[in-house]
């Protein structure tokens, strides 16, 4: 590391020589209204220009490493109490002392808060269990730092390998602005989001900043590097430090914040209000630590069976006829096919709970719908306009609504146009619907909001039969937000006060990045004022904004589960720490582009490493008119996200796969090897949901020990067994694709159950073959015979998948059960569990399937297929006995080639899925 020249300044009242490595700076002037020498100085910071060669954002004037508090005090049980005596004052408002410092180990979860008593904390209510795997925990280390500033190390004991390294320098904490700044111990640093990413990886050779506050604001794949926020917030990384063991760290704050990753490699974090609230999460494998922080926030919801289905939607639909044209086209062309959705369209005037005129005949179209088993997905938009009876039934229910702290700060000439919110401080605002709407308070702790949101659905329901719901806009957005300075107005109907002490939410001293970056230019653009009231009146936006999302989707679940009856999805836009309870998430406004298809495989990969492994990209692209090769590879891709839907923006051509013959053939394919894979992908979100894991994850999780994974994020895996090569270029026939050192067999046609050596390999990716899948030896994959709907294919006989793998074992699991009922614990829930089992001897071969919990109420469908691959014996077809009896296989649907190594057996009623354990054995000899 190039160290810079040791420098003597002053500081304040002393002085001293030290040099701090351009690499690991701590910013002292994150807002751009001080970049300059004397500012910097006055600030008791360092200025020194970074030479040519330094990292890029190198910041000029940094924190000198003495900037800190000092402990004063230990009383005991890992609480410590901090002061601040000496070094730069914090710039944006006086520090807070004295501070505490609590530490607490959950299992090997382990929690540090410094703060005091009275910060605000986001009312989550998270499990906070601890992981199943405590075998290599963390150790909380007080260190001494430069003048005697407190500092810390967090070491992994097994290793000693120090994960967390504060000698860096930087904490301050005034009541707007606090900040902590860390070193860290290798540069393979994943996921803080909702941000596009454009690799996997963070790139830890620059200095990058990624505010995190839940906005209405696309995501920009175009530019080299867009840092954003987007509609979600989740401070959570992942580390995998150099031995190949892996951490996760949670940042819990739910105020505007932003993290700086730097070359050190390090990370200062800043955050505007609440405390600071980490939890690290000791892995020891990637994981594992997600597994870690899934036990500590909660872990996701299991999605209805055809929610896993294909979805098709767009924005624009002209009436319920042209709904159902294109429904019927997709079906007519033989596209698998489980949720027909309706956007803001369906509505009249966009007035939730309502319906257009041009839809009058929705209510039987959802009967047809059903009777075609495919299901109905409706979208519902949080603000509700304040004059109709939705809004009247939620004032004579004492609903709240976000409301202005004060009278005299309501404009009452828009106020007093409505009869309804006249003498209320609700804070209106103004979306889709032709007049203003106000945002209910999802976070009123009386439940009188949510009894109202459920009641508002259940209503509705019994109009119109939705089997799913989605909410969108629910950072909040609001369109037409600006800002009062003194009389001055800047036209706009929502106009948020930003002088004076009345100011100190909107126009705080500290802004972010998500201000600075230009796009924005304050922090309530498009949204609500951050003074506006919420938790019923005693807490505000500024704290509380970007759990707008997560509190909607909380009371939208219970509004699901109370009208629908059934388990289906719930699809929310915004999301935060924990949302994964509830619902799931689509990427957004993407835009019909290559970009933009490459960087939804990395979105999608984070968002199960946040806990919503039910997560998808809008397929062809949302915004911009798609083209045909686009369109087509988007399907193949989008057939392997667990939330697959094509969705399209109002006015932009038709992009139905039935639009173009070749993207329909690509989707069929695709489609149909998912459907075939169904019971596989749903026994992984059954995994998500019981033991808290990925179901997409990307190659490093399984193979941490192999650096070149760390970069591999056009790839990703479904679970441990399933990998999946997509084209995302144009022009290709090919793919240049990864293959860990295993056993990958090609699960394409032309070269199906053929290996893969490990490596670099070109495999081929055309555009009317399926997709390049491989499945990892070692393995049973649960699938069942397809149809274009998940309600038939439900009734189709069951097929295994088997990889043989280095040992002569191959194993593998199946969640499934009715697919709707709902549950209160899944584990009580009727369900069929299985284990299976393949293993094998220069003679013989035999393959056990066993229940180990079945409480279900139903009969399952037989097995009629062990599709086996790798396999190097000559079966003997008149071998095979089941549970000791000799049965007799069916030679004319089953078969063996010594060539492709690919033993496949079909027999119809082979086996019976309702026995308690079932073993299959029969005889081979060497080839
Ligand atoms: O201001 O409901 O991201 O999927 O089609 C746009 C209309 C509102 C934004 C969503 C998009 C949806 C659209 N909505």
């Amino acid at each position: 590391m190039p160290l810079q020249p040791l420098t003597l300044i002053t500081i304040c009242c002393f002085s001293f020589a030290f040099s701090v490595d351009v690499r690991s700076r701590v910013d002292c002037s994150p807002d751009p209204h001080s970049l300059n020498e004397q500012k910097c100085k006055s600030r008791g910071c360092v200025w020194e220009f970074p030479q040519v060669d330094a990292p890029k954002e190198t910041p000029p004037c940094y924190f000198p490493s003495t900037t800190g508090y000092v402990k004063t005090k230990d009383l005991g049980n890992g609480v410590l109490v901090l002061e601040k005596q000496n070094g730069p004052l914090n710039p944006f408002g006086a520090d807070i002392s004295p501070l505490k410092l609590k530490t607490h180990y959950i299992g090997s979860t382990f929690e540090l808060s410094i703060g005091n008593d009275d910060r605000y904390i986001p009312p989550l209510n998270l499990p906070k269990e601890q992981p199943n795997d405590n075998s290599d925990p963390l150790d909380f280390q007080e260190t001494s730092g430069t003048n005697g500033t407190f500092t810390f190390q967090m070491i992994r004991r097994s290793t000693g390998r120090i994960i967390w390294d504060t000698s860096i320098g930087g904490l301050l904490f005034a009541d707007q602005y606090i900040q902590i700044a860390t070193l860290l111990p290798s540069t393979n640093i994943f996921g803080f989001g909702e941000h596009v990413h454009k690799t996997l990886k963070h790139d830890m050779t620059r200095y990058t900043t990624w505010p995190m506050f839940a906005t209405g604001f696309p995501p920009d794949s175009g530019s080299q590097l867009s840092t954003h926020p987007l509609y979600g917030v989740h401070p959570f990384y992942l580390c995998i430090e150099p031995d190949g063991k892996t951490h996760g760290v949670l940042l819990l704050n739910s105020n505007a914040q932003e993290v700086t990753l730097g070359p050190a490699p390090h990370l200062v974090y800043r955050t505007i209000g609440g405390q600071l609230d980490f939890v690290f999460f000791a892995g020891p494998t990637p994981e594992a630590a997600i597994q870690g922080y899934l036990s500590y926030i909660g872990k996701p919801f299991l999605p209805a069976y055809w929610a896993l289905g294909y979805q098709l939607s767009r924005w624009g639909y002209q009436g319920v006829d042209e709904m159902k044209t294109v429904i019927r086209r997709n079906q007519a062309a033989g596209i698998p096919l489980d949720v027909a959705v309706a956007d803001i369209d369906y509505m009249s005037t966009y007035e939730d709970f309502t319906e257009g005129e041009k839809w009058s005949t929705f209510p039987e179209y959802a009967q047809e719908l059903h009777s075609q088993n495919v299901n109905l997905i409706l979208i519902f938009d949080p603000a509700i306009e304040v004059d109709y009876d939705t809004f009247q039934r939620a004032i004579n229910q004492n609903v709240s609504f976000v409301e202005w702290p004060r009278f005299d700060q309501v404009p009452t000439k828009i106020q007093d146009q409505y009869p309804l919110a006249k003498n209320t401080k609700m804070m209106l605002g103004n979306v889709w619907p032709e007049r203003n709407v106000a945002f209910p308070d999802f976070l009123d702790p009386t439940n009188k909001t949510e009894l109202w949101w459920i009641d508002e659905f259940r209503r509705f329901h019994d109009m119109l039969p939705y089997d799913g719901i989605w909410i969108d806009m629910n950072e909040p957005e609001n369109f037409q937000t600006g800002t009062l300075k003194g009389n001055n107005s800047n036209g706009k109907t929502l106009q948020c006060i930003v002088d004076g002490i009345d100011g100190k939410f909107d126009n705080p001293p500290y802004e972010t990045k998500a201000v600075y970056d230009g796009f924005d230019p304050f922090l309530a653009s498009k949204t609500l004022c951050l003074n506006g009231l919420s938790i019923r009146g005693t807490n505000n936006l500024y704290n509380t904004k970007s759990l707008y999302g997560w509190s909607e989707s909380r009371a939208t679940a219970k509004a699901h589960q109370s009208a629908i009856k059934k388990r289906g999805a719930v699809i929310s836009r915004s999301t935060f720490v924990s949302s994964g309870r509830y619902t799931g998430h689509w990427l957004g406004d993407n835009v019909a582009r290559w970009e933009d298809l490459r960087t939804s495989v990395i979105g999608v990969i984070e968002f199960n490493f946040f806990g919503i492994p039910y997560v998808g990209s809008d397929i062809c692209g949302f915004t911009g008119v798609t083209w045909e090769e686009l369109c087509l590879r988007w399907h193949q891709m989008g057939a392997f996200h667990s939330f697959s839907r094509d969705h399209n923006m109002h006015y932009m051509p038709a992009q139905d796969p039935a639009v173009w013959p070749s993207v329909t053939k690509a989707a069929k394919i695709a489609l149909t090897f998912r459907y075939r894979y169904l019971p596989y992908l749903y026994s992984l979100h059954y995994r998500a949901s019981t033991i808290g894991s990925t179901v997409v994850r990307p190659l490093f999780f399984e193979f941490s020990s192999d650096s070149e994974t760390f970069s591999i994020d056009r790839q990703f895996l479904w679970g441990k067994a399933l990998m999946i090569a997509p084209a995302l270029d144009p022009g290709i026939d090919s793919v240049h694709a990864y293959f860990p050192d295993d056993l990958w067999y090609s699960l394409q046609d032309e070269t199906y159950g053929k290996i893969i050596p490990p490596g670099y390999n070109d495999v081929p990716a055309k555009n009317d073959t399926l997709t390049p899948v491989f499945a990892r030896g070692g393995y049973i994959l649960p699938r069942q015979t397809p149809s274009t709907t998940t309600k038939e294919s439900r009734n189709n006989p069951f097929e295994l998948l088997v990889t043989v793998g280095q040992n002569s074992i191959s194993e593998g699991e199946l969640y499934y059960d009715d697919g709707v009922t709902q549950f209160d614990s899944i584990d009580q829930n009727p369900h069929f569990s299985f284990n299976f089992t393949y293993s094998y001897s220069r003679t013989a071969a035999s393959l056990n399937a066993r229940w180990s919990t079945s409480i279900s109420n139903y009969t399952l469908p037989t097995l009629d297929i062990i599709d086996i691959v790798g396999y190097d014996y000559t079966p003997d077809f008149n071998s095979f006995y089941l549970n000791g009896k000799r049965i007799n296989i069916n030679i004319q649907t089953s078969s063996y080639s010594p060539f492709t190594r690919r033993l496949f057996i079909s027999t119809k009623n082979l086996i019976d899925m309702n026995a308690e354990s079932t073993t299959l054995a029969w005889s081979h000899k060497a080839v």
